[in-house]
């Protein structure tokens, strides 16, 4: 069933997103109904990013060119948005929902309160949010020409706005966003309920992603050296991460969290999955703070949350957790009975996701979750089984992908690794960890550090704690080696002994 629920995900993207085509929307293409819950739309706070979480560790990134070409343009219509909604006449900007026609402006109706106060509609980050991923299909595919001429230009605008929307706090002085949602939770401060502060982790997150992106899309393109400049500086002047009162990860602007909220978008969190900036490696701290938020706002929710939840999971190496909500995800829903939309998700006969009612961005974020607990490669070297669940003590997978184009076979007996055979599709030097001691068939292994540049050690960006979280903690640190591939050739690596 996993198996099957596995490949249905690959098999819905490639049926739905092929280039030429129109990105996947919240029913991929499956909608039949005149009035679709939500519109059929694009909701760009979570749901179509996740839509395309697969599309490269998958092994299905040409699936991800009609996210690209709608990126093209929301960059157009967001241009203008930029102009007329704020008088701002640099790069383009985009909301939290689109449409067919790359709407980019502010939803209207209903999402305005009628007492004038924006609330949910009130993000503009999704333009910088999609940008990443421009930046992701480089690191899995190493292809400049892309970088160069699709990527560059969009990331770029997509900056250029926010370097105008940012302004200076003038009590910390650091850059916040203003007025600031953490997608489509509220905030209770002195008993009474906001939509909107400032400086949410989200946007600061999405942010400090976007710029560091840039700033070393330039440095491998050798341009732009003083547009680089300005984004180093003003990331270092970003409202930082904060731990809080309960070492868990700051949600928003001061320590306003709930400890009790189990609202189903998790937006804080988007630095451990699918962001970088939180690593149980590079930034244990972190780490630990997100995974104390991740408690806190407990395992069921709507289809799409529990995916989320099981990509976080396994960026926190904890398979069986990953596991565990991979399971509640399996709730079998009987697609006659109509059940409340926050009622809790599961999945349809037919392996449609539901939220309920049906949303296929469940589908695709699980199937992304499940490759994250195979293969990892965000950290800077391929993790081989990062997060392998007990009940998948024996198993195998072929043809997944690791950033540096590496193309990746993996087989496994009793919980531990056999065998993996790694493609060099464009060569490069290859940093595997393990859980066990390894040794390359093919190859010397290697003194010197990754010289990969599509490994280059990631950003490690700076928080304040008030308290340090006392979360379980038992990570592996593993094995680490180092070779180097030649283009075309692949390599297998068993264990030592
Ligand atoms: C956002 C989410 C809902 C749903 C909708 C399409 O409003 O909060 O859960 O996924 O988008």
């Amino acid at each position: 069933m996993q198996v099957l629920y596995y490949q249905f995900g690959r098999y819905l993207m490639i049926a739905s997103s092929r280039p030429g085509s129109r990105p996947t929307n919240l029913q991929g293409l499956w909608n039949d109904q005149v009035q679709p819950p939500w519109g059929s739309n694009y909701t760009m706070n979570i749901n179509t990013e996740m839509n395309y979480w697969p599309a490269e560790n998958a092994n299905l990134s040409e699936c991800h060119q009609p996210l690209f070409a709608f990126i093209k343009e929301l960059s157009i219509n967001g241009a203008q948005t930029a102009k007329i909604n704020y008088n701002i006449n640099q790069g383009w900007v985009s909301h939290h929902n689109s449409d067919l026609w790359a709407k980019t402006s502010p939803t209207g109706g209903y999402d305005w309160d009628p007492k004038g106060m924006p609330r949910w509609s009130a993000w503009p980050i999704s333009a910088s949010w999609l940008s990443t991923h421009l930046y992701e299909h480089y690191m899995f595919t190493g292809d400049k020409e892309f970088l160069a001429k699709t990527a560059y230009p969009l990331m770029k605008g997509a900056a250029e706005f926010m370097l105008h929307w940012l302004i200076k706090d003038p009590n910390s002085e650091y850059l916040i966003t203003n007025p600031s949602t953490s997608p489509e939770n509220t905030v209770k401060i002195d008993g009474k309920e906001y939509q909107l502060s400032m400086a949410s982790t989200m946007d600061m997150s999405i942010l400090r992603q976007l710029f560091t992106d840039i700033i070393r899309s330039s440095e491998i393109l050798n341009i732009d050296e003083s547009f680089r400049k300005e984004l180093i500086s003003a990331r270092a002047k970003l409202y930082p991460f904060h731990i809080g009162q309960y070492g868990q990860l700051q949600e928003w602007f001061k320590d306003w969290d709930d400890s009790k909220d189990a609202h189903r978008h998790i937006s804080h969190l988007f630095s451990l999955f699918p962001g970088d900036q939180i690593s149980v490696f590079h930034t244990p701290e972190l780490a630990k703070a997100a995974k104390q938020s991740l408690i806190f706002r407990g395992d069921v929710s709507t289809g799409w949350s529990m995916a989320w939840k099981i990509n976080w999971w396994a960026r926190l190496q904890d398979g069986n957790h990953a596991y565990q909500i991979l399971q509640d995800a399996f709730r079998y829903m009987d697609p006659k009975e109509e059940k409340a939309e926050m009622s809790g998700g599961g999945t349809y006969p037919n392996l449609f996701d539901a939220h309920p009612p049906f949303q296929i961005d469940g589908n695709f974020g699980a199937t992304a979750g499940i490759t994250e607990m195979l293969l990892q490669s965000q950290d800077g070297v391929l993790n081989l089984l990062p997060a392998l669940p007990d009940a998948w003590a024996n198993g195998s997978i072929k043809g997944i992908k690791a950033r540096g184009n590496f193309t990746v076979d993996i087989s496994w007996k009793n919980g531990k690794l056999e065998q993996s055979k790694i493609h060099a599709v464009i060569g490069g030097d290859c940093q595997l960890r393990t859980a066990v001691p390894v040794k390359v068939l093919e190859a010397k292994i290697l003194t010197t550090p990754n010289a990969n540049p599509l490994f280059v050690s990631r950003f490690v960006p700076s928080f304040e704690v008030a308290k340090t979280p006392t979360v379980d903690w038992a990570i592996e640190k593993g094995y680490l080696i180092n070779f180097k591939t030649e283009k075309g050739k692949t390599y297998t690596i068993v264990p030592a002994k």
